[in-house]
């Protein structure tokens, strides 16, 4: 670039092309990632962060070429434009199990490989859905809340809960984390049904072919499906009114898959008993109807949050990236790689 164009751009961009001019590799991070997985990717890999607003045009206009693989996580993902932006992506590398900001429909069609890291967050997503049920329904930090504000000795014992032990619980979406919410709850003798796209073969709890004849046999609805476009609202406000005032919901699957608005409307008019959510529509902006409702358990999207499930899904992405620059494949494929890009076309 001349020295005359030079001078009319900003300090901050001055530094930020030094610095991608310098050293960037040929993976891209796209959105903020978990601290030490960004200080790997860039040490290692020589990996830039894909900067917003005017930065990214510029930035795409001198390394785009280069970009073989992208590291991201479902709270930002790559959509079609990203995709048309980067003619040698060959891989897209999601860090957690959700992809549904990824345009998947898209990279297939490009060829392109996409990766997430299912499994290793099982047990703690299913430990967060368990703790929202007994939380929701027996009102425990309710109960705190009162208990801290000294309303104990002057108003007396807080109102009866509901009981969690064989209660009717049903699951939308009985997939890997579905199927561990429901191993845990058996052992709470809790009478499990779930709906899903299709019955799963073997299964031993009862299918139940919609949502909403779910809804209206059970005491809590777990919603443990995939996000995206195929299940937005599939928890929309005929099936919460399904589940009635003394039903529950829980949500640790995306904010997407519930209808948020009817979900409020809802519970302010008592046509639903409370609601335990780790996941919202519009995060990390949670309804301030919600904040103020004491029969609502909030989170914020917590629920792989522990060293040791966060540690796991880091080496699984990396995993993912490497074998993907070493060999051309992922080892926990969403979408295989097929762009002549990746090594094993070479
Ligand atoms: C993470 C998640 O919080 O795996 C997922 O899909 O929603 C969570 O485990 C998220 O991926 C981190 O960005």
């Amino acid at each position: 670039m001349s020295s005359s164009l030079a001078s009319t751009d900003t300090s901050e961009e001055v530094v930020a092309r030094q610095h991608f001019s310098s050293d960037s590799g040929t993976v891209l991070r796209v959105g903020p990632l978990k601290p030490s997985l960004e200080a790997t990717l860039s040490e290692h890999y020589d990996a830039d962060l894909l900067p917003d607003g005017p930065m990214r045009a510029q930035f795409l206009a001198a390394h785009a070429d280069k970009i073989t693989a992208v590291v991201t996580s479902g709270r930002t993902g790559v959509d079609a434009e990203l995709m048309a932006a980067l003619p040698n992506l060959g891989a897209i590398i999601h860090f957690g199990v959700g992809y549904d900001t990824t345009d998947v429909g898209r990279a297939t069609e490009l060829g392109i490989g996409v990766s997430n890291t299912p499994d290793v967050l099982n047990d703690c997503v299913a430990d967060t859905a368990v703790g929202l049920v007994l939380d929701t329904m027996r009102r425990f930090t309710a109960a705190d809340r009162y208990v801290r504000a000294g309303r104990w000795p002057v108003e007396g014992n807080v109102p009866l809960a509901r009981k969690v032990s064989g209660a009717r619980v049903g699951i939308i979406g009985l997939g890997r984390i579905g199927s561990a919410i429901a191993k845990r709850l058996s052992a709470f003798d809790c009478v499990i049904a779930y709906h899903n796209r299709r019955e799963v073969s073997g299964s031993p709890y009862r299918y139940v072919g919609s949502a909403m004849d779910l809804a209206r046999d059970v005491d809590v609805l777990i919603v443990a499906a995939a996000g995206g476009s195929g299940t937005r609202h599939l928890v929309g406000r005929e099936v919460l009114k399904a589940l009635g005032p003394n039903g529950f919901l829980v949500n640790v699957a995306r904010g997407s898959v519930v209808d948020e608005d009817a979900l409020i409307d809802l519970l302010q008019s008592g046509q639903l008993a409370g609601a335990g959510l780790d996941v919202f529509a519009r995060e990390p902006h949670v309804p301030a109807a919600l904040i103020n409702m004491d029969n609502v358990v909030l989170l914020p999207h917590l629920a792989s949050g522990t060293v040791e499930t966060r540690a796991a899904m880091e080496a699984l992405t990396l995993q993912n990236l490497d074998t993907y620059l070493e060999i051309g494949d992922l080892v926990t494929p969403v979408v295989e790689p097929r762009r002549p890009t990746a090594r094993k076309d070479a």
